[in-house]
């Protein structure tokens, strides 16, 4: 599915009622206005927003430059593209480094919410980039809150900071030296988080505020609360002056209200989006891509750069030198197949190619079970058949179809999606640009 399916279902059936037209009415752009409100509220936009933004939306779509443009429809698509990008921010709004180290970020939310995994997710993107993190426990309250930050630091392997229950700003405070002293050029705090906006949990995030003056302070929602998300935000920033917003759960929310409204109420942009459990599962938020995604214009630019941060970069090269030399084997293809399983829920990445929504994607098409079966038929070749593939005949498919378990014909259909994915990447590699994944 699309990324918050059902308003993405709602404005495409909109558009395509635009774009069959040549030309466009004052009434039919008034009508497809009123179906565009009504989709932005049902997917839970705050309704101050939704106002503002048809009628800027409106007045663009109005002109001359739409109505007497040959092709209406597509125009109002590019105006909705830009008012929706607009809304979330326009850019990516990067992380804040400190010019003196260390960056201190200090992270803050509703219980639940995914500051604890998040801290673990933000580390391990901040390794990846050349940093060193150091996490800090904060929160004291849960019992086996120190733990799990432990685990997750473990698991990213991030050295984790702790004074058991002494006060937080005094451990917050106390980590900031230990940093300085281990040279951690980043410090995170995780702190504990409560069922609703608290005095009690306020005035224990100005002390650490206050006492450890954060470069940046993140406050971390669930977008899945909707419009509860949005007013939490809201409550927070007015007391702490937050920096920016994290929205988790992105993945599990099929409606977008909390991402689409939370820059336009808060005046705070949202950093990073939270879109799973894993701790990769991490990216930054670029509202133009965000709005494309909306509207099912695909996110390119991502997967193209989630296929390149989880292909390792040596193995890239290597075939990239094989494509342009022409000495690329069933060997070499062999060890994509491992490439393309470390890139995880593939239909995931289908899904942002533009468009994509359309097929239903579902993960038979390039399934495990799919990619065990060519390595099979690959592996029950010889290796001189794996290097010379030219050389398997008739004789030689019977062979290999029986030892690998598989029919005539799926040996063929590898052997010819072999020739193609050949031929894709060698333009693909043209000797200049940088490898790409052929999605
Ligand atoms: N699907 C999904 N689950 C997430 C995401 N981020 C966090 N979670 C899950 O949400 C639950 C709560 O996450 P935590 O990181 O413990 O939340 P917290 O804000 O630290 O909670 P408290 O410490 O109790 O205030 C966990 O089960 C996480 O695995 C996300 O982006 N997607
Ligand atoms: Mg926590």
């Amino acid at each position: 599915m699309a990324l918050f399916g059902s308003l993405s279902e709602k404005l495409s059936h909109v558009f395509s009622k635009l774009t069959k037209r040549g030309v466009l009415t004052e009434l039919e752009i008034k009508n497809a206005m009123r179906e565009i409100r009504i989709a932005l509220l049902e997917a839970d936009v705050n309704f101050l927003v939704v106002k503002d933004l048809v009628s800027k939306i409106s007045e663009k779509c109005t002109g001359e430059r739409v109505l007497k443009s040959l092709t209406p429809g597509q125009q109002v698509i590019k105006i909705v593209n830009e008012e929706l990008t607009a809304l979330m921010g326009s850019t990516n709004s990067k992380l804040t480094i400190a010019s003196k180290p260390p960056t201190i970020i200090l992270m803050c939310g509703l219980q639940g919410a995914g500051k604890t995994t998040m801290c673990g997710k933000l580390a391990k993107m901040l390794k990846k980039q050349g940093k060193k993190p150091l996490l800090v426990a904060c929160d004291i309250y849960r019992p086996a809150a120190i733990n799990q930050l432990k685990v997750v630091g473990k698991s990213v392997d991030v050295e984790v900071y702790d004074e058991g229950t002494n006060k937080p700003e005094k451990t917050a405070v106390n980590s900031l030296k230990y940093a300085e002293n281990k040279g951690y050029d980043v410090v995170i705090i995780d702190t504990a988080g409560r069922l609703h906006i608290s005095e009690e949990l306020m005035d224990e995030l100005k002390d650490i505020k206050k006492a450890v003056k954060p470069t940046e302070i993140l406050l971390t929602v669930d977008s899945m609360t909707g419009q509860d998300a949005v007013t939490v935000a809201e409550g927070f920033n007015n007391e702490l002056d937050i920096t920016g917003v994290i929205l988790t759960k992105l993945d599990g929310d099929t409606r977008g209200g909390a991402a689409l409204s939370i820059k336009a109420v808060t005046g705070k942009p949202i950093k990073f989006c939270g879109v799973g459990e894993k701790m990769d599962d991490i990216e930054p938020f670029h509202p133009d891509r965000m709005a494309s995604r909306i509207l099912d214009m695909g996110d390119v630019l991502t997967l193209i750069e989630k296929a390149q941060t989880m292909v390792d970069e040596e193995e890239a090269k290597k075939f990239e030198k094989k494509f342009r030399e022409n000495s690329f084997t069933f060997e070499d293809y062999l060890a994509q197949f491992d490439q393309v399983k470390k890139m995880g829920n593939i239909s995931d990445l289908l899904n942002m190619i533009p468009g994509a929504s359309k097929f239903k994607f579902n993960a038979n098409m390039i399934d495990e079970k799919q990619i065990a079966r060519n390595k099979a038929i690959i592996q029950s070749m010889t290796p001189y058949e794996r290097r010379n593939p030219d050389c398997i005949k008739g004789s030689q498919k019977k062979r290999i179809a029986a030892g690998s378990g598989t029919s005539i014909q799926e040996v063929n259909a590898l052997i010819k999606n072999f020739y193609q994915s050949k031929e894709l990447m060698k333009q693909m590699s043209n000797g200049k640009g940088r490898f790409r994944l052929p999605f």
